[in-house]
């Protein structure tokens, strides 16, 4: 795994060995199963008898002759038989992801909506494990590819395990549990190829999104933004589906859940996420290690938007409606805790592959809804990690409880657990484990009152389907308005029918007639003259990402792991180079050199050793480079490669510092005088944070730029 050059690099964890780690509960709990291979640890067979050759199997030969192997090599054969049996069935949906340890903090009790200790107590720190996902691709798939991204959270809380299995998208394709294998294999690969691989781009992905009104919603989001975050650590994560809370008195409130990241929700664009797929198709998984590895923690605020009861069919959709948001303008997001990933896994597969989310897993205080789409996640959930990891899955480390786990469920496969004693059911004639009495604490159902007839019928509200379509629309900055205009174009181009790219069109013109049109210009479909249903013009701030600047949450804006790419050639200013180098570091940046080799670099009687040399990475995996002056300039802007170097970068919305002659081959590139910060070639305009240099070499880290345009 690549590590950053830059800042204080420490082991993540180790280095806070007797301190926060020390007391992490999940930490402790799953010591035991740990191996920490010493020095003085030799090998040995499964059943503990130490070998002395495994690198050669047991034969039949003279030494001069080579003989028939033998079966009676009991080691081969288990060295051999437990690599056969090292892959287990891949997750159905989500299966490539990554993941790591934190904790949950609590500041302000949230006791008048709920009981749960986990929002209540503020002296608590919860351990919590995240695991991050794309959702269409196989487990080898790439990160960057156009995708919904899941946010699952593992909460190991005093009380017992509660998930937050949520999307970076606060909305879903569908409205009901039933229609998800459908959604599922019309996104998947197409079953006579299995063509093509964690890609939408195709005719039965927007067939099904044409044929489920339902999705309009959702499939703006994914054609957003937020379909190509630039890391996992900068993307907003919901719950989704709608919830409820429980307070000490008994009253219950609708709730959706919300992560917001302290450093902002940023986004790749198309052409960057493109091409990253095939640079580094781990970017999302490295960049998540790297930062965490490096002590750069991220972190997230906690967020709840209640609804009570009372107010449940005040508004024009229905609240358990997961194709709807909740505006925040009418349900403010009241932020009440911060949750901060500090720890890598020490293993991916016992830890990342193996752990098991399950949105029926709550705690006391917190409940479900009618939410159709949840009550199907909640049989689904369990179900699948039976076939994925045994009915014995709860007991794995990553995923047991750090509170005592205590009932009469008993054996089944790979059953680890030893319980002594003579009872294994409830009543019993000595009374051992008794259910817990609610004043222990024992979880109790609402009495949720019920009059209804058995039909297969959804509620009346639930059949509007482009209100919100056209909300999330409007409330679009110029340039994510155009990125979805292109992201569409791009995905309707790659289907062959043309009633799915046509049919798709007439949908967009009940959304807004500007994007029809501009799509189907682009796609090759009859242009649609007026919009099919007029627009409200209603805009909800928080629906651009813009709206999430750290600023606006309180934070300052930061550099502390943005990736550096420094260029240099024979003949380089070192000074300049170790001038900025230093200061980014000292902010945790993370710097890399890139020169024409990875062999050393004269400057001046001073060398570097590049980390990397000009073909090995591309500017597409940093967010920005820095050029110093020196003779160098001479050959450099000579070198078409490195001409498209800054080109792409600036092409690519990235700062560009440079200093000294520095400046001259970024003129050469891009024809501009000097530093600027970019703007595309379609004129967008962009928030940008970082180095800025001048032509004098003037340098300060960290400053954010409104950028104009022009
Ligand atoms: Fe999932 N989903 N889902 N899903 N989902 C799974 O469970 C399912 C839905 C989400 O990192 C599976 O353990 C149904 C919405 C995440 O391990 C499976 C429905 C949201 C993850 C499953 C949904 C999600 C999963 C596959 C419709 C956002 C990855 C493997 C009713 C709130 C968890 C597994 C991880 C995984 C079923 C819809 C998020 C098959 C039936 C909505 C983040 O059980």
């Amino acid at each position: 795994m690549q590590k950053a050059v830059a800042g204080t690099v420490q082991r993540a964890g180790e280095a806070v060995a007797g301190g926060a780690m020390a007391t992490n509960k999940k930490v402790q709990n799953m010591k035991p199963e740990t191996f920490d291979p010493s020095e003085s640890d030799r090998i040995t067979s499964d059943f503990g008898v130490l070998q002395h050759n495994t690198d050669v199997w047991l034969k039949a030969s003279t030494g001069d002759k080579q003989g028939p192997a033998l079966l009676e090599d009991n080691f081969a054969r288990e060295k051999i038989m437990r690599f056969d049996h090292e892959r287990i069935p891949e997750r159905v949906v989500h299966a490539r992801g990554s993941g790591a340890f934190g904790t949950f903090k609590l500041y302000e009790s949230a006791e008048d909506v709920t009981s749960a200790g986990v929002l209540t107590d503020t002296s608590r720190t919860t351990p919590v494990f995240v695991r991050f996902s794309t959702v269409l691709g196989s487990r080898g798939s790439s990160d960057t590819v156009r995708d919904v991204r899941g946010f699952a959270v593992k909460l190991y809380t005093e009380e017992g395990n509660w998930d937050i299995v949520g999307n970076d998208i606060p909305v879903f394709f569908i409205q009901d549990a039933i229609k998800f294998p459908d959604v599922i294999h019309a996104g998947k690969p197409e079953p006579q190829t299995e063509i093509p691989q964690a890609q939408s781009a195709h005719n039965n992905f927007w067939d099904f999104q044409y044929m489920h009104k339902e999705a309009t919603h959702m499939f703006m989001w994914a054609m957003s933004d937020r379909g190509i975050p630039r890391s996992f650590r900068m993307m907003q994560g919901f719950g989704v589906n709608t919830f409820t809370l429980i307070n000490k008195e008994g009253v219950r409130s609708f709730v959706k859940f919300h992560w917001t990241p302290t450093i902002g929700v940023h986004s790749l664009v198309w052409d960057e996420a493109l091409k990253i797929s095939g640079q580094d198709p781990d970017y999302h998984r490295r960049d998540l290690y790297t930062a965490i590895e490096n002590g750069v923690y991220p972190t997230w605020k906690f967020g709840i938007q209640i609804c009570p009861e009372s107010r449940a069919d005040e508004f024009d959709f229905d609240i358990l409606d997961a194709t709807k948001i909740w505006p925040e303008e009418v349900f403010p997001v009241r932020y009440i805790g911060e949750m901060e990933l500090n720890r890598n896994v020490d293993e991916f597969f016992p830890q990342i592959e193996q752990v098991a989310f399950c949105t029926a897993h709550i705690v006391p205080g917190i409940g479900f809804s009618d939410d159709p789409l949840l009550q199907g996640r909640n049989f689904s959930y369990f179900d699948t990690q039976i076939s994925r990891l045994g009915v014995n899955f709860q007991e794995l480390p990553v995923n047991r409880p750090v509170c005592p786990v205590m009932n009469h469920h008993r054996d089944g496969a790979l059953r680890h657990r030893i319980t002594k004693g003579q009872f294994n059911y409830w009543p019993n004639r000595g009374s051992v484990v008794p259910p817990g009495t609610i004043s222990e604490g024992a979880y109790v159902d609402y009495p949720q009152k019920v009059v209804a007839m058995k039909q297969r019928l959804n509620s009346v509200k639930f059949s509007e389907h482009v209100n919100q379509a056209q909300l999330f629309w409007n409330s679009m900055a110029p340039h994510e308005k155009l990125h979805i205009i292109k992201a569409l174009s791009f995905e309707l181009s790659k289907c062959e029918d043309p009633i799915v790219y046509e049919r798709l069109v007439e949908r967009l013109a009940e959304i807004s007639l500007e994007l029809a049109q501009a799509v189907s210009d682009k796609v090759g479909a009859p242009k649609p003259e007026q919009e099919s249903r007029p627009n409200h013009g209603k805009k909800s701030a928080a629906l651009s990402q813009g709206h999430f600047a750290p600023e606006a949450l309180g934070y300052q804006p930061t550099i502390a792991s943005r990736m550096v790419a420094i260029i240099v050639g024979d003949g380089f200013n070192f000074a300049e180079y170790e001038a900025v180098k230093g200061a980014l570091s000292a902010a945790n940046a993370f710097c890399f050199t890139i020169g024409p080799r990875k062999s050393e670099i004269k400057s001046s009687g001073k060398s570097v050793k590049p980390d990397h040399h000009f073909e090995s990475m591309r500017s597409t995996l940093f967010d920005s480079i820095y050029i110093p002056g020196g003779e160098h300039i001479t050959t450099l802007i000579k070198q078409g490669r490195v001409l498209h170097w800054i080109r792409e970068a600036f092409g690519h919305c990235k700062t560009i510092g440079a200093s000294g002659d520095g400046v001259k081959i970024v003129k050469a590139a891009i024809g501009i005088e000097g530093m600027r910060f970019s703007e595309s070639g379609d004129g967008e305009v962009v928030d940008c944070y970082g180095v800025v240099t001048s032509a004098g070499g003037k340098i300060s880290v960290g400053n954010a730029l409104k950028m104009a345009k022009g």
